[in-house]
């Protein structure tokens, strides 16, 4: 996931982040949504993260994809020709695996990577020409948050659609339903998505993956209150705030937390704005909810897909569905 909002001029920014740092301190429990943490120093942080020894998530998507990507390309297929569109271009690691995958099938593809950030677009168009003879790589400057307005696809073509490496676990359920509808808005019968989702495992993998021995996930956390600093010349110490995640079982999700270590005033200086912490008080600053086997497929149901195949690991950690848009 890169930052959400970086083709926006400075003050649009500006005024995203000042609403967004407005409502979300403002509240109680206090709360602030997690596309804040992908400034340039986030964005590096959180690439970081998915190389993390903890941070199963990654890898195990990745290993996924290695074992099935050719399957996975051969039931899209289906003797049309497949287009191939990334929601987020990331850095495309995994997204080569599927992309070879569609070259060894028909030769040429052409890959259309979806993003706001215009930076990670060049970074991803140049990696992938260079990398994987075959394909063609068309950016598409755009948030995918707010529905898929892609070019249609031209007679015996068919899209497919990647949302992978579980950014859908970063919304509730119902919200994740109501993005997978304005995906599928944006597609045509017979096209196709394939969605990676992060399962429920033990406790124990679950908060190691969000609290590295190396400390990354902390700097990820704290790093919006840097941003906050820099952005808004709030005047957040960041050593008074410590990084802090649970797991809600009841909830199925991961909590990310910045938790105040004394009782404090900080000062927003651009917003004329002052948010008093109690001792031990917190800012919630994300959440990372976890599926159970067959949840995925039913929220993919319920949005208007119909799941055609899913695929998993040896452990059961992870999943990889196969959806066609009805
Ligand atoms: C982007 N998203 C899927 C990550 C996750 O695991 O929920 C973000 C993240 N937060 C902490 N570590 C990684």
């Amino acid at each position: 996931m890169t930052n959400p909002t970086a083709h926006k001029t400075n003050e649009v920014i500006s005024a995203r982040v000042a609403s967004a740092a407005r409502a979300g301190l403002g509240a109680r429990p206090k709360g602030l949504p997690p596309w804040l943490f992908y400034d340039a120093k986030g964005s590096r942080l959180f690439e970081q993260i998915t190389e993390l020894p903890e941070y199963y998530l990654t890898r195990t998507e990745r290993e996924i994809l290695s074992a099935h990507a050719g399957e996975m390309i051969a039931r899209a297929k289906d003797g049309m020709r497949l287009r191939i569109a990334e929601l987020g271009a990331g850095t495309a690691d995994k997204t080569r695996l599927l992309l070879a995958a569609a070259v060894a099938h028909q030769e040429t593809v052409l890959y259309e990577p979806v993003d706001v950030s215009a930076s990670a677009l060049r970074a991803a168009r140049e990696r992938i020409e260079q990398e994987i003879p075959g394909v063609t790589v068309a950016p598409q400057h755009l948030d995918y948050t707010q529905g898929l307005e892609l070019e249609p696809t031209r007679e015996g073509e068919r899209r497919l659609v990647l949302y992978i490496g579980s950014s859908i676990g970063n919304y509730e359920p119902r919200e994740a339903v109501r993005l997978l509808e304005r995906f599928r808005a944006g597609l045509v019968p017979g096209d196709w998505l394939l969605l990676g989702v992060d399962l429920v495992k033990n406790e124990e993998t679950l908060l190691a993956a969000y609290n590295d021995a190396a400390g990354v996930t902390a700097a990820f956390n704290l790093n919006m209150l840097t941003r906050l600093n820099r952005e808004l010349d709030a005047k957040f110490d960041l050593e008074t705030f410590t990084h802090r995640a649970d797991w809600n079982r009841a909830k199925s999700r991961i909590e990310m937390h910045l938790v105040s270590r004394i009782a404090q005033r900080v000062r927003l200086q651009a917003l004329e704005f002052e948010v008093d912490f109690g001792e031990g008080e917190s800012i919630h600053t994300e959440n990372s909810y976890k599926y159970a086997h067959g949840e995925p497929e039913a929220m993919l149901t319920a949005a208007g897909f119909t799941p055609l195949e899913s695929w998993t690991d040896a452990q059961g950690w992870f999943a990889v569905c196969l959806a066609r848009r009805q």
